[in-house]
């Protein structure tokens, strides 16, 4: 009745029906200009690392208005997301004397990845919590061929704020959800959200000078796909 079984495991798989949230976030109006990070360019060891102007990264603005770093979530994700890991490691690097990506995710509970890339001492700076139940602070140098540092956070917050006191223009993001179900749009706006539930949810797309903006979804089996826009400050 070997066979049997295997079938009753297939249907059974089949039936737990579930959806990738794609979408794209536009952005309405026109951005104020970047500037160029002058103190980068300028300062002995970092400048050696980067060709070109290091420029800031307020608005990143592609395809069609597409608005990148913008950090997408459910807002009501089912009750049993909470301590599941996502699919994708996160992982924060500081690269150039920047932190790379500017944007990332992560879950409450799982590992976070600092690393440095760079032959130059940094300190990695997590300074104040902005949680409603604050997640503890931390500030850890970060020499040449340091190994990566790696944290968790009990809490939800949105955004964990990264800073560097040798750098002081450098700054770096985490938004921490208690579920997996996140992602970070792409420089074009894009974003997917894997292996949704079916069911109805609220997306809140959140943006570091763009503000915030929320968008109901319904996933029934097969995909679902979402839309936002954001307006410039
Ligand atoms: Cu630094």
């Amino acid at each position: 009745m070997k066979t049997f079984l295997a079938f009753g495991v297939a249907v059974g798989a089949a039936a737990a029906l579930h959806a990738d949230v794609t979408g794209k976030v536009s952005l309405k109006g026109t951005p104020p200009p970047e500037k160029e990070i002058a103190p980068l360019k300028a300062d002995a060891n970092c400048g050696k690392l980067v060709s070109g102007a290091p420029m800031t990264r307020h608005y990143v603005v592609g395809a069609d208005a597409g608005l990148g770093n913008v950090f997408v979530y459910v807002k009501n994700p089912p009750a049993d997301a909470k301590g599941k890991a996502p699919a994708v490691p996160a992982v924060m690097d500081q690269k150039g004397c920047l932190y790379e990506p500017y944007v990332i995710g992560a879950a409450v509970g799982n590992p976070v990845e600092i690393r440095s890339s760079d032959p130059v001492l940094h300190n990695v700076n997590f300074q104040k919590s902005i949680a409603a139940t604050p997640n503890p602070t931390f500030n850890q140098a970060m020499g040449p061929g340091a190994k990566p540092i790696v944290k968790t956070f009990a809490n939800q917050e949105v955004f964990v704020k990264l800073m560097c006191n040798v750098h002081p223009w450098m700054f770096g993001y985490i938004g921490v959800v208690d579920s997996p179900f996140y992602a970070v749009t792409d420089k074009d706006g894009k974003f997917s959200i894997a292996g949704l539930p079916d069911g109805k949810y609220t997306l809140v797309f959140k943006h570091l000078k763009a503000g915030e903006v929320t968008a109901d979804v319904e996933v029934k089996g097969g995909s679902a796909t979402a839309a936002a826009t954001l307006e410039a400050k």
